[in-house]
């Protein structure tokens, strides 16, 4: 059972203006959408090395096209849970509010976010390696082994970030300004072991914001956090919604 989240906690948060929330693997979880390191995690089965690194995918495609495939199969098969969804009416609550997520899987957009900052990319697009013309799932997974590029014959890769490459630059200074000016910051279903993404809550923090971290589990950045909102993000996210509503509503009633 997931502890009740506190009162004095829910009032700093209906009466804040910019609020960051920063998502990981974790909120997907209760979609069906397997973690990485979790107990059935994605990295227990693969090395991420063997198969979302540029090397890996120049020595073997085929490998790496199969996995990323099957991925986009499961991803296609689920659908956004309650935390996503109560994320998506934050958007409307907050005058300053930014979804930052790690995860390719876009169920946020699925579940109506509008503003949400991809650091490491999203499994719904993909691109030539030569010429960099776009592609749709409908288009590769139709492909029988590697994708190629109808208009130059390059390979054509999924947009999504591999280990030892950059993240998209746009998406990390909008989510490098959001954090360091955030007054609440989230930090949501991440076990904060993979950087640059996992400085963001620090960041924000060292920027004066109270940081709360959603996780069943503690993890590095417990010790940091304000606030550890210990249980699972599809039961968390809509209480805190319905707390900010509640308190909203209340304080306007008190206004009439
Ligand atoms: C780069 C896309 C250099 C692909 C991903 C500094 C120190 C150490 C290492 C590095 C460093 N800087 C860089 C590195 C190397 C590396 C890195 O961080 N390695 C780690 C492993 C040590 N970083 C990179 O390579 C980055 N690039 O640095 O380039 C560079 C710089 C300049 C110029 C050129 C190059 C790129 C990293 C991005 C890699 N791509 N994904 C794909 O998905 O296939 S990372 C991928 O793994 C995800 O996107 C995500 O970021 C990460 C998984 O982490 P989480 O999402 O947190 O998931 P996890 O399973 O770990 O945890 C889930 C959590 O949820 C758990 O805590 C669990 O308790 C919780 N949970 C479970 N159920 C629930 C829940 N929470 C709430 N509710 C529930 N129901
Ligand atoms: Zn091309």
């Amino acid at each position: 059972m997931t502890a009740p989240v506190p009162e004095e906690f829910l009032r700093r948060f209906a009466r804040a203006e910019r609020v960051v929330a920063f998502t990981g693997a974790g909120v997907s979880a209760e979609s069906g959408v397997p973690t990485f390191r979790g107990a059935e995690g994605i990295w227990k089965k693969f090395k991420p090395e063997e198969l979302a690194t540029m090397s890996a995918f120049l020595r073997s495609p085929e490998l790496v096209w199969e996995w990323y495939s099957h991925r986009k199969r499961i991803i296609a098969e689920i659908e956004p849970n309650p935390g996503h969804h109560a994320l998506a009416r934050f958007e409307h609550l907050f005058p300053h509010f930014a979804l930052i997520t790690q995860n390719i899987d876009n169920l946020h957009r699925r579940s109506g976010s509008r503003t949400v900052y991809e650091l490491h990319g999203n499994i719904e697009r993909n691109y030539c390696v030569k010429c960099g013309a776009p592609f749709s799932n409908a288009v590769v997974l139709r492909a029988s082994g590697v994708p190629r590029c109808d208009r130059c014959g390059g390979t054509v890769r999924p947009d999504v970030v591999w280990f030892g490459e950059s993240l998209p630059e746009e998406q990390w200074d909008l989510s490098l300004r959001a954090a360091q000016s955030a007054e609440v910051f989230l930090s949501i279903g991440t076990s904060g072991v993979v950087y640059p993404a996992a400085s963001l809550p620090l960041q924000a923090k060292r920027s004066g914001a109270y940081l709360v971290e959603i996780n069943p589990e503690p993890t590095p950045l417990t010790d940091v956090a304000d606030l550890f909102l210990q249980g699972r993000s599809g039961e968390i996210l809509p209480a805190l919604l319905e707390g900010v509503e509640r308190i909203r509503s209340a304080e306007s009633r008190g206004m009439e």
